[in-house]
């Protein structure tokens, strides 16, 4: 099936097959509850279980927004963040090189067009500081602050049926009640460092790029540094690195498809045409299938010679930046012989890049292109013709353990002073379950998805045993396939709107029915098995983390961001089709 075809496939359809459709009856309006008033810090340091309307995980993108829109109209919330600032993952990831692989234009808000018209991106790819600015920036001029606790880790929370509230325990030992508990963990927050044998002996410094230390500065100068894992965050601090250490040695298990990202600042006249522009930009992103205006050309690459898709992939390249290069044409991703016409490009790209032949042939990637998440860089390639940097090849020559001096594979010993784990994240489900969430009759999420991989969700949003719960950019949702701001808004606007529905039909809990969700993840396994990211080695199908290896499942939702906007807005706008209404006062089902 090709990529058009699945916005074809009418997920309603599926359910009104599945009869929900006539399950669902309607609900009277009942009188608005009153509205409580935000707590005061006060109560917070006494030991009275306080009464939110909504807490909130997370202090990042998702987080702030919910906050926002929830307080707008008028629910109690809070927010409950394990940093000491705002940020989220922009918080935590500033290992040197770290930033955006979207576009700043694009890569904000655009709920508040003075947000938009006040706010001034200085380049094209906005690096960590400027994007954690941006945020506490947010953060300042909504006055978020008050209704966000720092330094407050959410251990555990649990569904309590008998009051339909959640229970909320926070690692410095107190609880709070709250009628909705919506996840703003994203989607890459919990680090993955790998086992290895003998981490524990190394004497010199270790850091994970996911967990870069804040108040110290990390010094490479004359020192000897292994860097392990090649992506984004390797492929990034890599060449920044390689300039300052003495000697750089970098451990690669998967080779990566890198194009160079051409960042540059801005020009003042570019910046005034985008801010006249950003309602019809707005527009394009909101209908889009990645959350970016970039017009995926509608042609198949095995339709243009040799030479004019050269000329088509050379004109992406130079533009700069991923994203470009996917937009080439409409079945890289669907099409075998399509997809490898843009993978031999990019080989190419290298061998001309690289001067060695032999390290070249051990940077090119042989998987599918953009199956694992494909890079943008700036001068990563090119590192590797500098004389203080060093590929060893950890497939062909795998580590056997860290020692005191450094690290050895089973063919040398590596002598280093410091050593930066650039190995990723347990994704999409790993920082929900660093929380023990347990819904109705004490299931618990961890059980109910298998360890994670295989996942059973409502839109990505909500899962069955779990009542008023929600997840922003949850797994089965369009997510990181996605330029996430986009993805961020479009589900804290439906969260919001749907908990304004429930107040506003006195409804008392919402839960996804067992047909919805199985259609649900049943769709999103089928758009998936039409492409060639299904079978992928990547943290899109958690197979970067062994205990999620099995069983197999695929995590995001491919239909785009515009289909998808469109099948969340036609289950809200049927009154929430697919989810069981209970009302406040006879506590009477819907189903
Ligand atoms: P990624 O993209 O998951 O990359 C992790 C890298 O670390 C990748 O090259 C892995 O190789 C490698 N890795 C992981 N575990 C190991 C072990 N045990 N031994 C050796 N090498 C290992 O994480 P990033 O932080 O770079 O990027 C995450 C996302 O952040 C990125 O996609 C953007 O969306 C932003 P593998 O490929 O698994 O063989």
């Amino acid at each position: 099936m090709m990529i058009k075809e699945w916005a074809r496939i009418g997920f309603l359809d599926l359910i009104r097959f599945l009869n929900l459709h006539d399950l669902l009856t309607s609900v009277t309006t009942m009188k608005y509850k009153e509205i409580k008033m935000t707590p005061n810090k006060k109560d917070f340091q006494t030991n009275k279980v306080i009464e939110l309307d909504a807490v909130v995980v997370g202090a990042g993108f998702s987080g702030l927004y919910m906050l926002y829109r929830l307080r707008e109209a008028g629910f109690s919330t809070r927010v409950y963040e394990a940093g000491d600032g705002v940020g989220g993952v922009w918080y935590w990831n500033r290992y040197p090189g770290a930033r955006c692989d979207s576009e700043s234009i694009y890569y904000n808000y655009t709920f508040s067009e003075e947000l938009l018209q006040e706010w001034t991106w200085s380049t094209r790819y906005p690096e960590q500081p400027e994007i954690l600015r941006y945020l506490n920036y947010v953060a300042d001029k909504f006055d978020l602050r008050r209704d966000i606790q720092l330094a407050t880790r959410i251990t555990a929370a649990s569904f309590n049926e008998t009051t339909n509230r959640w229970e909320v325990d926070m690692d410095d030992g107190t609880s709070v009640s709250a009628k909705y508990f919506i996840s703003a963990v994203g989607c890459l927050s919990a680090a993955n460092v790998p086992n290895i044998a003998g981490l524990e002996t190394f004497e010199g410094e270790w850091y994970h790029t996911g967990n870069w230390p804040i108040e110290e500065e990390v010094s490479f100068k004359g020192k000897r540094v292994g860097v392990i894992g090649t992506g984004s965050s390797g492929v990034q601090s890599i060449p920044v690195i390689a300039q300052e250490a003495e000697q750089l040695t970098v451990f690669q298990r998967t080779p990566q498809y890198s194009s160079p990202a051409r960042n540059h600042p801005y020009s003042e006249e570019f910046l005034k045409q985008t801010k006249e522009n950003y309602t019809e930009i707005k527009k394009q992103m909101r209908e889009s299938l990645r959350g970016i205006p970039t017009d995926r050309r509608d042609r198949s690459a095995l339709d243009d010679t040799p030479e004019e898709r050269r000329r088509v992939f050379e004109a992406a390249w130079n533009k700069g930046g991923f994203w470009y290069l996917n937009a080439t044409y409409n079945d890289l991703m669907v099409n075998e012989a399509a997809n490898e016409t843009v993978a031999e490009f990019v080989r190419s790209k290298i061998r001309e890049t690289v001067h060695d032949p032999a390290v070249a042939k051990k940077l090119m990637p042989t998987y599918y292109y953009a199956t694992k998440r494909p890079i943008s860089d700036t001068n990563y390639y090119e590192t590797y013709n500098r004389e203080n940097v060093v590929l060893v090849d950890i497939k062909k020559t795998p580590i056997q353990e860290i020692t005191a001096k450094g690290l050895k594979t089973v063919e040398a010993e590596h002598e280093l002073d410091l050593l930066v784990f650039a190995t990723g994240y347990d994704a999409m489900t790993g920082s929900l379950f660093k929380m023990d969430i347990h819904g109705k009759d004490g299931l618990s999420l961890k059980e109910k998805w298998e360890e994670g991989a295989n996942t059973k969700t409502y839109l990505g949003i909500t899962t069955v045993g779990f009542p008023n719960f929600f997840m922003i950019t949850g797994p089965e949702s369009p997510s990181v396939l996605t330029n996430m701001p986009v993805s961020i808004e479009q589900h804290v606007e439906w969260i919001a709107d749907c908990i304004e529905y429930l107040r506003g039909h006195g409804i008392d809990k919402i839960e996804a029915s067992e047909a919805a969700e199985k259609a649900w993840s049943h769709h999103c396994k089928e758009v998936a098995d039409t492409t060639l990211y299904a079978n992928s080695e990547s943290w899109y199908t958690a197979s970067n983390i062994e205990s999620k290896r099995k069983p197999t499942g695929f995590l995001i939702y491919l239909g785009g961001v515009g289909h998808y906007r469109k099948i969340c807005d036609e289950v809200a706008d049927k009154g929430y089709e697919g989810f069981t209404l209970t009302r406040r006062e006879k506590n009477v089902s819907r189903q």
